[in-house]
């Protein structure tokens, strides 16, 4: 806090009926000193005294005042703008950049929500031949874009009016406040630490391979590879096993698990975590656990709903997982769905500019930017292409397709890019990026980098704009953003912020070595691998340098070798959300190089999960703080994410079996969804 200007008297303004007369600051000044002087000693005095109190009385509510903007970080009502309602940001408020070296609190991979104090503080930019998939037939179908009565479908966990999302999540939230305190109250000390032997006793995974006709289930592991995986492979198995059991208990059918309150929370009312973990189950050979699922899905899940949804999460994680089962099942039911759900979100398409607004109601079919602005976040509008895509090419409709190329056709012209990154932020009326100068590889740009590539690779390789466009960006982020730690010589991708260097990194930046060796595995060129074992040791430092073994939300990073730690978690970033990137990355890299270092590393990670993120009775929860393994600090959320895509990634990661979703054959979306590559076009 800055001290308040010296002042050699208290300035005072008195009602005056002749104060307009005033013309100016300083008689106003003597007006009021010269009412000061008339009052008598007591009347003095009694201002004083209140003046003394109100003091007090602000100095006493200060730190509640601030706890209020630190819980946004630190409580969970934080974690869900952390991921998703970036974007929503509430009237008044400005979404701002945070200072390099504060303690800012509320930080969502690098930025916090601040009262605007400044225009100027608005938020700028800182998120070979391939083999012919064999593909289940697909059934065309007549396309028919159904549109629900407004208001016509009531759920009890979604809001009936759509008026605000984000209001009805809250709702619920409160609602179930005061029972998930009772239950919290209940757990007398709960230190994370937990390893349960579970017996497995599931079936080993179909072993059924009809190539030709439907994707291969996968191999009865126990009868193809060596004990030391098999017992990897069983207690990737085991963790699925112990977290569903809390979802199906707890939480069946809604959208998020809430493990320590034994309880759920929604998001958009659609049964996430079921159907992110849908192939989870299928890839893991937990064959009861995906009928149930399956039945779900048949009979209970509707997108004929009054919700609003956002674009992004809704494609990544439902459509993708939609489309991702039907592939490896053949069963048209999940195909329907996908349909079904992609049409409903079309209407986000329909902007001045074309480029999709960041929130559909999937009932109504109308579709809105958040209410505080026009601009979408440009990783949520580049990163729908994979899903959209393949949707046409199952379907023979090519409205999704043309939509979603169309929103890369225009990124691909826009000016205003740095050596190939591009800012955080893209107006849906000018289709121009907007709050131009901060350049990330983390929150609000990390999958338009990641898509660029994937798209290359799922369209056989033959869309030039799109390699050109990441062979550029990986340039830029070498010359702007790869730096070095003084004290190791760990690599890392910082930030940049109107040319000032940022040695920060959030743990979504772990995509990165993953998504370079996939593409040198490609053909890209050999550098991009190397940078891709630098980066995957520092991701894993970043785990590992952690008194849990599990990675901060963000790191900081010493740049000085007289610094002594190389990596950093400031107090604010110290939470783990169950996150992939890190070991999305470890199987990329085990596939590309048969290292077995990263399966040891890997191995690490899901020791660290099991040990401070496990909760007793059933699912694994994000953490405070990794920083303190007497008390990691439960939030009480199993993200989707974690079913969806980390615990795939470990169990791919310990598998021999390479043709398990062999990655000539298939390109995984961003919330690790397997997705067929398509054959090359003939020469
Ligand atoms: C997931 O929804 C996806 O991986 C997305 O690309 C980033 N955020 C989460 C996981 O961290």
């Amino acid at each position: 806090m800055y001290p308040p200007p010296r002042k050699d008297f208290i300035a005072l303004t008195l009602s005056d009926p002749h104060s307009h007369s005033y013309n100016n600051g300083k008689h106003r000044r003597q007006s009021c000193w010269r009412k000061w002087k008339q009052l008598s000693r007591l009347q003095r005095s009694l201002i004083l005294f209140l003046l003394a109190l109100l003091l007090i009385l602000v100095l006493v509510s200060y730190p509640s005042i601030t706890e209020h903007w630190r819980g946004l970080s630190e409580k969970e009502d934080w974690l869900e703008l952390k991921d998703r309602d970036l974007h929503m940001v509430p009237p008044g408020l400005n979404p701002v950049l945070r200072l390099p070296e504060g303690n800012a609190p509320a930080s969502v991979a690098g930025l916090h929500m601040e009262p605007a104090e400044d225009p100027q503080d608005l938020m700028e930019p800182r998120g070979p031949h391939i083999p012919v998939l064999a593909r289940p037939p697909t059934k065309r179908k007549p396309f028919s874009n159904k549109r629900p009565p407004p208001g016509s479908q009531k759920d009890g966990n979604v809001s009936d009016t759509v008026s605000d999302p984000k209001q009805n999540h809250e709702v619920v939230r409160e609602e179930a406040g005061e029972e998930e305190e009772e239950e919290k109250k209940k757990i007398v000390s709960w230190r994370g630490a937990m390893i349960e032997a579970e017996l497995a006793t599931e079936p080993p995974p179909s072993a059924n391979e009809k190539e030709a006709v439907e994707p291969r289930a996968p191999a009865d592991p126990a009868a193809t590879v060596p004990q030391q995986a098999t017992d990897q492979l069983e207690a990737v198995r085991d963790a699925f096993k112990h977290a569903w059991k809390a979802y199906k208990e707890y939480a069946w059918g809604h959208d998020e698990l809430k493990p320590i309150s034994k309880s759920f929370s929604e998001w958009f009312g659609l049964g996430l975590t079921m159907i992110d973990s849908l192939d989870t189950m299928w890839i893991l050979g937990l064959k009861e656990e995906f009928a149930e699922a399956r039945s779900w899905v048949e009979k209970e899940l509707s997108f004929d709903k009054n919700v609003d949804v956002n674009l992004f999460e809704t494609t990544i994680r439902i459509l993708g997982g939609l489309l991702s089962c039907y592939h490896l099942t053949g069963d048209q039911l999940f195909l329907d769905k996908a349909q079904d759900l992609g049409s409903r979100l079309m209407p986000a398409f329909k902007t001045p500019s074309k480029i999709p607004f960041s929130d559909v109601n999937i009932g109504k079919g109308t579709a809105h930017p958040p209410r505080w602005t026009s601009d979408s976040t440009l990783a949520e509008v580049t990163s729908i292409q994979l899903e959209f895509r393949e949707l046409s090419h199952l379907t023979q409709d090519p409205q999704y397709q043309d939509a979603a190329n169309e929103v890369m056709r225009l990124v691909h012209k826009l000016p205003g890019k740095h050596d190939g990154l591009v800012p955080m932020f893209i107006n849906t009326n000018s289709g121009q990026f907007s709050h131009k100068g901060v350049f990330t590889l983390g929150a609000r740009a990390d999958s338009y980098y990641e898509y660029l590539l994937k798209q290359w690779i799922q369209g056989g390789k033959t869309e030039d704009n799109l390699l050109e466009d990441y062979l550029q960006a990986i340039e830029g982020v070498k010359k702007h953003l790869v730096r070095q730690t003084g004290p190791g010589r760990l690599t890392f991708v910082g930030e940049l912020s109107h040319n000032r260097f940022n040695p920060k990194m959030d743990h979504l930046v772990c995509f990165l070595p993953g998504t370079l060796a996939l593409g040198a595995h490609n053909g890209l060129p050999g550098d991009h691998m190397d940078l891709a074992v630098q980066l995957m040791e520092t991701c894993y430092q970043m785990y590992k340098r952690m008194e849990t073994g599990l990675s901060p939300e963000i790191a900081h990073f010493s740049m000085q070798a007289s610094e002594g730690q190389d990596v950093i978690a400031k107090p604010a970033d110290r939470h783990n959300l169950l996150r992939p990137e890190t070991v999305e990355s470890l199987f990329y890299m085990h596939r590309f190089t048969k290292d077995s270092k990263y399966r040891d590393w890997g191995w690490d990670i899901l020791q660290s999960f099991n040990k401070y993120t496990k909760v007793p009775g059933g699912g694994y929860t994000s953490i405070n703080n990794v920083g303190d393994p007497a008390n990691p600090g439960p939030r009480d959320k199993m993200e989707s994410f974690f079913l969806g895509e980390t615990l795939k990634y470990l169990y791919l990661l310990f598998s021999d079996d390479m043709e398990l979703l062999s990655l000539d054959k298939y390109i995984f979306n961003t919330e690790a969804h397997p997705l067929p590559i398509w054959p090359s076009p003939p020469k």
